[in-house]
């Protein structure tokens, strides 16, 4: 069965010893490779492992495991286990959907022409403007599912859509809460900065308002663990992002930027000077963008759907970012106008399939560098002790069926906090 581990009387205790055995364990923590090199998954053959209050206490071999008398003991049967997937840039809590648009643009109209005639970005923040923040958990709750069924235990969920203070709020609240429905982790982030609502003439004028009235109230509400912009000749510049991430930054956020999509305005070095989390899509990223994040440690989070929705062909520079050792991680970038896409396996075929990234640089993109991306690397993405106890059980022989298959999912247990 498909999805939480099968109920049993230590089930209603989260704090429970349990043990997994006779397992192959990625644990996606092997030191980092000299330049060129494989740097492979991590592997450890016929492994168990050990959490006691939903972190990790031993991983490895089964002989040296810490004696635990009244532990759950759960025999894999050989099967892989892997951290519990990170899907690090999604838009999942958004209003209405854009098929109609779909139609549109399979009959030839282009995305300006659909956005002149009342669609694109503002026809979502209308749609999102309108529902309920109830309404907004449901229609988000299905695509959570979905995501859950693919492995995943860690979900960065994005506003932009609300683009007024209220709806921004109601946004990031309907985030939050759907936290507490699900076994898994929801990280927000306040993409301010995401279009020009219709009610706005002047870009400054919107930063100015994001600045002084939204931001803050994000932040005193805590409501936000980091803040994004979208840096784009149809959306803000780089001037105007950096406005709005400095003031971020005073606040204490993290900031992550959506830069050099369909052009390059220098997004990628922007987010690198800043000290950015993650600079994201980065088709049209210059050598030097990918140099600079590398030396700044900012992770490129490579959205393939994104590229194939758009049918995109100008490529992000992977060998650039592989020569000057740039960390790279893989998201869905779910959002119903360039990415309605609710497959992180699948997110990683088209990695592989469309940009050549190769298996384990997809596989460490939707954990450990996917964790980095969100800052959070110190606790989840990789199977070592006093990590989180979040894993991925999967019914396959090789790591590599993972990427290989496209609209199928092994999973075959889903643990989070050793859950
Ligand atoms: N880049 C994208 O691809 C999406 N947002 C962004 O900053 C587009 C979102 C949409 O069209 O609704
Ligand atoms: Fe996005």
């Amino acid at each position: 069965m498909v999805g939480e581990t099968a109920p049993n009387p230590s089930q209603a205790d989260p704090t429970h010893p349990r043990i997994w055995l006779n397992a192959r364990i990625a644990t996606m923590a092997s030191s980092r490779a000299g330049l060129g090199e494989r740097e492979g998954l991590g592997t450890i053959e016929g492994g168990a492992i050990a959490t006691v209050g939903g972190r990790i206490i031993h991983v490895g071999d089964a002989a040296d495991l810490p004696v635990l008398p009244d532990a759950e003991r759960i025999d894999c049967e050989g099967r892989w286990i892997t951290p519990g997937l990170i899907d690090c840039h999604t838009h999942l809590v958004f209003g209405g959907d854009r098929s109609h648009e779909f139609e549109l643009r399979l009959a030839g109209a282009s995305y300006e022409e659909i956005a002149r005639a009342g669609g694109g970005i503002n026809s979502t923040v209308t749609a999102t403007r309108n529902a309920s923040e109830d309404e907004l958990v449901a229609a988000s709750l299905a695509r959570l599912d979905r995501l859950m069924a693919d492995g995943v235990t860690t979900v960065e969920v994005k506003s932009g859509y609300g683009l007024s203070a209220d709806a921004e709020l109601k946004q990031l609240r309907a985030a939050r809460r759907l936290g507490g429905l699900r076994h898994a982790d929801i990280v927000t982030t306040f993409l301010g900065a995401h279009a020009l609502p219709r009610e706005f003439d002047d870009k400054d004028r919107f930063i100015d308002v994001l600045i002084a009235d939204i931001l803050p109230r994000v932040a005193k509400e805590k409501l936000a663990d980091a803040v994004d912009a979208f840096c784009e000749g149809i959306a803000f510049s780089p001037a105007q992002c950096e406005r709005f991430f400095k003031a971020a930054q005073a606040l204490g956020l993290p900031v992550k930027i959506h830069a050099d999509q369909l052009s390059d305005l220098g997004g990628a070095a922007l987010a690198a000077r800043l000290g950015a989390l993650s600079a994201d899509h980065l088709e049209y990223t210059s050598d030097q963008g990918a140099a600079a994040m590398a030396a700044a440690g900012t992770v490129a989070v490579i959205l393939p759907g994104a590229f194939y929705f758009l049918r995109e062909t100008h490529k992000p520079p992977i060998e650039a970012f592989r020569r000057h050792g740039t960390p790279m991680a893989v998201a869905t970038d779910c959002n119903p106008g360039t990415s309605p896409l609710t497959s992180l396996l699948l997110a990683m075929n088209m990695a592989a399939t469309l940009m050549r990234m190769t298996v384990d640089e997809c596989l460490l993109g939707v954990t450990r560098e996917a964790a980095r991306a969100l800052g959070r690397q110190d606790h989840i993405g990789t199977l070592e002790v006093g990590k989180q106890c979040d894993l991925a059980i999967w019914d396959i022989e090789r790591p590599a069926e993972l990427v290989y298959r496209m609209g199928f999912s092994p999973l075959h247990a889903r643990v989070w906090r050793g859950q």
